[in-house]
């Protein structure tokens, strides 16, 4: 009850701020884009994680008024910073389920925002969940058609936690596949290598480009390495941040080791 009565008042004070974790592109080392993440900050101090009011704020439909806000937020920062950011970045954004519900009342909204901040659409990468996708293809693909024809990226996040069958997975429109974190973790099976090893080689057949989240370790790091992955992100690289393009020096490293490997 104290989250949701305070959602408005903290949306007047600017209690939500946006942070950028990185995604690396592993042929070049180039952070080649970076995912806004919202944090709620007061004084200072993060006061709830997203991980608590986000499940609640889908539940009573608040979301649809963050994911604006945090649109905005984003719009604002790309005026002020794009002509400092390098050839071919872009920032990626997350897109709440809830927006599937009226999918054109969506596309009008970000069409006015893109139009009211002056963003240039190639700047952008939504992220659209794959549980989000497989609850509701028809309005999914109708907002990715839209929004690629407006020459916007679009990425499936969480890649393999929502039970995608293969036949819905032959009609992929998505550009870019984040592959779940659950998929690393502490130790992976036999045939939990496997099955990676094949979603790769049917991604990369599609022509889709790959993502790994959640990459923590360095053991994580060298693993997704092996398997081909063209882009890393996680807290071994770097942790979600007001700035978008630094990363850990040991990460760098790790990937220069791993290129020269392959090339031998
Ligand atoms: O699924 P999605 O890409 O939207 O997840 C983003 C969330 O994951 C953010 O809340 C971010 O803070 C968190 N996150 C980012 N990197 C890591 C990581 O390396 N490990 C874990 N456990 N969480 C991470
Ligand atoms: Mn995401």
């Amino acid at each position: 009850a104290e989250i949701l009565h305070s959602f408005h008042p903290a949306l007047e004070n600017k209690e939500f701020e946006i942070y950028f974790q990185p995604k690396v592109r592993t042929s070049n080392l180039a952070v080649s884009s970076a995912e806004v993440l919202v944090r709620w900050i007061r004084n200072g101090k993060m006061l709830w994680s997203p991980d608590i009011y986000i499940p609640l704020f889908e539940q009573n439909g608040f979301v649809v008024d963050l994911d604006y806000y945090v649109y905005e937020q984003t719009f604002q920062w790309l005026r002020k910073y794009s002509g400092k950011l390098p050839q071919g970045f872009r920032i990626s954004l997350n897109v709440s389920p809830v927006h599937f519900e009226q999918p054109q009342t969506f596309i009008q909204k970000i069409q006015e925002l893109i139009d009211s901040y002056c963003v240039e659409p190639s700047f952008l990468t939504f992220e659209i969940t794959e549980s989000t996708y497989v609850n509701n293809p028809l309005a999914v693909n109708q907002v990715i058609r839209s929004l690629q024809n407006r020459n916007i990226q679009i990425s499936m996040d969480d890649f393999g936690s929502g039970y995608s069958s293969l036949n819905t997975l032959k009609d992929l429109l998505f550009d870019e596949v984040k592959i779940d974190r659950m998929f690393l973790g502490d130790t992976i099976s036999e045939s939990g290598h496997i099955v990676l090893e094949e979603i790769f080689h049917m991604l990369k057949r599609m022509k889709k480009s790959i993502v790994c989240e959640g990459v923590e370790t360095m053991d994580d790091l060298r693993r997704v390495l092996e398997m081909g992955v063209d882009l890393l992100q996680g807290y071994c690289l770097a942790h979600p941040a007001a700035e978008p393009l630094a990363i850990h020096e040991k990460a760098v490293r790790v990937i220069e080791e791993a290129a020269r490997q392959r090339d031998a």
